[in-house]
Parts: structure tokens; C-alpha cells; sequence
């Protein structure tokens, strides 16, 4: 199944891989479209990560970036989480730096640092050192395989995501040259060279789009957007540099997708640390708006209306605690959100030294709380 099936019998204007096993489990993409559940679909962000031991095995001694252009042990990262939890979806092992090296730019994983860019942008000038038109098909294509070989491996177990990071903040690493507590530099160019910046911006947009639609194309059934660094903007800064570009990329990959007749999939936004912008983001296009731990359940509801599905928000750090602890935690967050129109996620991603166990209680509690939730409706 493809989910939300549109433009079926046309022929398709790319040669996208068919044949896919039918999908078992739709939880996650019913209530992403606003389906009733029979229980609320849960999946973890980094999910595939440094708190599994066979991660870590899959990982060891090997470069990051050569993990990505992997497809085998793309895959094989993917599917590692579903293998230990009922979890309702999948999402691709990639990383949103992939874009920026696209465009041009070297990006290494340092051990100890993270990802470090050894020329990052620093002059406006610096521009025009980047791919200014960029064969996405071509770059890129490893993602599309993995995605690919991804979906038939799953065996229609549960759907699987498709991802980028958002402009602002791929263009936050881009000039920053890696992570960063402040932003300052970034939100130099933003002060100091608008136009430039909006230059930037746009180019990454260009390329998510196509970056997008291409991962539908090889079998991604929903998408998320990751604006990690949303928190740093404020709201004058966001509505300028963050908002209409979010906003554009939901537009153009959802008319692409119809142009090209693939799939309408799901498309969430989860723009951390933005509520000043939550009323904004739930009109932005997308079916789902993710949501970090910093806002109460209710108050996300309340002010993102009834049409809108709602993705999160357990602070990832929750899965210290004791499990006993960890359920009753799960079970007013259930209660917050309600069953329906609602994924359950962490706010954030997994810690390293976080507990497959306590991993599994969490999913689990999920489950069982928002079974006993719709029964007591
Ligand atoms: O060696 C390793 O394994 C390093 C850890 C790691 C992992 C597991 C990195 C480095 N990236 C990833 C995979 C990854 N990255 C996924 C895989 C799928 C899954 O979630 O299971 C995804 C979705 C991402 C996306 C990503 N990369 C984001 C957006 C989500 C978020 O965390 O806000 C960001 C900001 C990155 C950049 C990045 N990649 C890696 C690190 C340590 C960072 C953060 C760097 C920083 O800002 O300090």
C-alpha cells in the first residue's frame, strides 16, 4: 500500500520502483492523515542509534558518511530498532547533512566532535562556491537506494519515513561549520546579509524539494522536516528566515508528487523550541506538526486546532527514570494529546547511553495506555 493513493492508473513521469509489499501495519500513516486508531502509532526520533549495541557493532570503526552511502548498512541500521520493539514506523538511517555535502561542501563526523564542515561558509562570497544547480537524482541517489532496498526489507512490517533537515538550519551548519550553542555566526549573516541569506535559503529549498519528492519516488511513505535550530530564531527572525520556506516546501513537494503521480504521503514539521510559532506551523501545509517536551499536551492542542495531528513530545531524558515511572509519565501524556490525531514521539532524539529497556517500556506504555484511553471513550 502507498497510503493515500493518488493519480493511480497515469503513468508515471519518473520510473519509480514498484512492487513493494503490501503494508501490515498503517497506525502511524492513518492517524497522520486523520484517521481513527485503534491506538496511538508511536516511533522514536534516532530511534537507530548509539543506545543499541548492535548500532554500535554496525558502526564500529566505520566513517559516518561512508554508513550513509551504504544502502545495506543503511538499511540494515533502519530495520535494527523494529527488530527489538513494536514501533509503528521506520525512518531511513541517513542525516541532513547529506544536503549540504549536495551542494559542494566537505562534511566529516569527527569522533568526540560531531559533524564538522572544514570550510564553512564565511563571506557572502562564499556562495558562489556551491552547486547552484544540483542533479539531486544524481548526489543523492544512495538515499534513494537505500530507501528502496529499505522498503522491500521491511516486509510491509510498519511505513517508512523519509526526512531532511529544514533550511534554516542546514544553513545554520553550513556557516557555523558545525554545532553550536550560539548560533552567532549564522545569525550574523541573518542580521548582517538578509539578502544573501535569503539567497541561501532559497537554494536549499530548491534542493529539499527535489530531495523530498525523489525519496517518495524510491518508496518513503511520509516525510519529516527536522528544523532543529528553530529555537535560536526568534518570532520576527523566524517568520522571515524559517516560516515561508517551510511553508514553500509542503506547497512544492505536494504539487510535484501530483504532477509526477506518486503518493500524497504525510509530511510533518518539527521545528524544535518554535511554539511561539505553533499556531503558524499547523497552517504551514503539513499533515503532522511535531513537538518538543518544553509544551504542555494541552496547550498544543488548544492552539493548533482539531484538524491537525500532533507528533511528540516525552522528554527524552523521562527514560532515566525508573520504568514504573516512565509509564505514568506516558499515560498523562496520552491523556494530554488524546488517542486520536496524535503520534506519540520523544520531544527530541535518543541519548547514547539511554537503555533499550526503558526504550521498550516506553513504546509499550504507549500502546497499552491509548488501547485503554479509546475503550473508556
Ligand atoms: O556515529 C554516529 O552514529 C553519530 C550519531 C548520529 C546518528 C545516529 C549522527 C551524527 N546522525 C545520526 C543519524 C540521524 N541523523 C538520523 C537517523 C534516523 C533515526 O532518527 O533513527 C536522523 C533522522 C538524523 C537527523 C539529524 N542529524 C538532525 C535532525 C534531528 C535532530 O537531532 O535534531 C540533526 C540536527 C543532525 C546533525 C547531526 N548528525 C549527527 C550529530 C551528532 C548531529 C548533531 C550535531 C550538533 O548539532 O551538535
Amino acid at each position: 500500500m502507498w497510503g493515500n493513493v493518488r493519480g493511480r492508473g497515469e503513468t508515471p513521469a519518473r520510473a519509480s520502483p514498484t512492487g513493494f509489499p503490501e503494508l501490515k501495519n498503517d497506525t502511524f500513516l492513518r492517524a497522520a492523515q486523520g484517521e481513527e486508531t485503534e491506538y496511538t502509532p508511536v516511533w522514536c526520533m534516532r530511534q537507530a542509534g548509539r543506545y543499541l549495541p548492535e548500532f554500535r557493532e554496525t558502526r564500529a570503526a566505520q566513517d559516518f558518511f561512508a554508513t550513509c552511502r551504504s544502502p545495506e548498512r543503511c538499511c540494515e541500521l533502519t530495520l535494527q530498532p523494529l527488530q527489538r520493539f513494536p514501533l509503528d514506523a521506520a525512518i531511513i538511517f541517513s542525516d541532513i547533512l547529506v544536503v549540504p555535502q549536495a551542494l559542494g561542501m566537505e562534511v566529516e563526523m569527527v569522533p568526540g566532535k560531531g559533524p564538522t564542515f572544514p570550510e564553512p561558509l564565511k563571506e557572502v562570497e562564499d556562495l558562489l562556491k556551491l552547486r547552484q544547480k544540483v542533479d539531486v537524482a544524481a548526489e543523492l541517489d544512495y538515499v534513494f537506494k537505500a530507501i528502496t532496498l529499505t522498503r522491500h526489507k521491511l516486509e510491509g512490517k510498519v511505513p517508512l519515513i523519509g526526512f531532511s533537515g529544514a533550511p534554516w538550519t542546514l544553513m545554520s551548519y553550513m556557516i557555523e561549520g558545525g554545532g553550536s550553542k550560539t548560533m552567532a555566526k549564522a545569525k550574523a549573516w541573518l542580521y548582517r546579509h538578509p539578502k544573501a541569506s535569503h539567497c541561501l535559503l532559497t537554494l536549499l529549498t530548491e534542493v529539499i524539494v527535489d530531495y523530498l519528492v525523489g525519496q517518495v519516488a524510491a518508496g518513503a511513505q511520509a516525510l519529516q522536516l527536522f528544523e532543529s535550530h528553530a529555537g535560536h530564531l526568534g518570532p520576527e527572525q523566524f517568520a522571515e528566515f524559517a516560516l515561508p520556506f517551510i511553508q514553500s516546501i509542503a506547497k512544492q513537494v505536494k504539487s510535484k508528487l501530483q504532477k509526477d503521480a506518486l503518493p500524497a504521503v504525510p509530511m510533518i514539521v518539527f521545528a524544535k523550541d518554535a511554539h511561539y510559532a505553533l499556531e503558524d506551523l499547523a497552517q504551514s501545509g503539513y499533515e503532522v506538526v511535531g513537538l518538543d517536551w518544553t509544551i504542555r499536551p494541552q496547550e498544543a492542542r488548544q492552539r493548533t486546532g482539531k484538524s491537525i495531528t500532533l507528533q511528540g513530545n516525552l522528554d527524552p531524558c523521562a527514560l532515566y527514570a525508573p520504568k514504573e515511572k516512565i509509564g505514568e509519565l506516558v499515560k498523562r501524556m496520552v491523556e494530554g494529546f488524546g488517542s486520536q490525531r496524535y503520534i506519540a514521539n520523544l520531544g527530541h532524539g535518543l541519548y547514547p547511553d539511554m537503555s533499550p529497556e526503558h526504550v521498550g517500556a516506553f513504546v509499550d506504555a504507549v500502546h497499552m495506555h491509548s488501547r485503554h484511553l479509546n475503550k473508556s471513550q
